[in-house]
């Protein structure tokens, strides 16, 4: 595991991970961008996908992308964390982990899940990120995950964690 602070689809990974909503449609943050430089077949493809349900992950084609592959899951919205939130959200690393290894990805970006438009608290949700990849490589590694942050904080976050582990 490693952390870098950039733009997720500029990076030359097997795969990365789009933090989406139920609809798979797009959006703002993350999904935007990744719409933004995927272009519009990648709409096209998740338009045929049906949706996602929180938790949960989906795969298509990285399109115009260097990713060979965009793993979508659907972070929680945070509700003050008493209602699952951080178990959602450990499912939706656990799960794109599953999907990554189902596809053969060798490397993997992670965005901070749920951290931006759905008000997850940066440190709290670093803390399941960090867990859930370590938890999904232990005694099955091969996978290079990269949590690619959007800013110094988020980032400080990620790497505390991994100290901390
Ligand atoms: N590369 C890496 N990280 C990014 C990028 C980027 N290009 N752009 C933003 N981030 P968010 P959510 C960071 O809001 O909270 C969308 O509208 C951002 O700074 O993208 O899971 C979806 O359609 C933050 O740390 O996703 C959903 O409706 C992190 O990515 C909803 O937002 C996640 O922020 C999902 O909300």
């Amino acid at each position: 595991m490693r952390v870098i602070v950039g733009d997720i689809t500029t990076l030359d990974v097997d795969a990365i991970v789009n933090a989406a909503n139920e609809a798979l449609l797009g959006g703002g943050g993350v999904d935007g961008a990744i719409h933004r430089a995927a272009g519009p077949e990648l709409l096209e493809e998740c338009r045929a996908l049906g949706g996602c349900p929180t938790g949960e992950a989906r795969v298509t084609s990285g399109h115009r992308l260097p990713a060979k592959w965009v793993i979508h899951t659907v972070g929680p919205v945070w509700k003050g964390g008493t209602a699952g939130e951080p178990d959602l959200l450990a499912a939706c690393y656990r799960n794109a982990m599953a999907e990554a290894r189902r596809l053969g990805a060798a490397s993997l970006a992670f965005p901070a899940i749920s951290t931006g438009v759905y008000g997850y608290p940066a440190d709290l949700a670093a803390r399941v990120a960090v867990r859930s990849v370590a938890k999904a490589l232990r005694g099955n590694p091969g996978i290079e995950v990269v949590f690619c942050c959007f800013s110094e904080d988020s980032a400080a976050h990620h790497r505390a964690e991994m100290e901390e582990l």
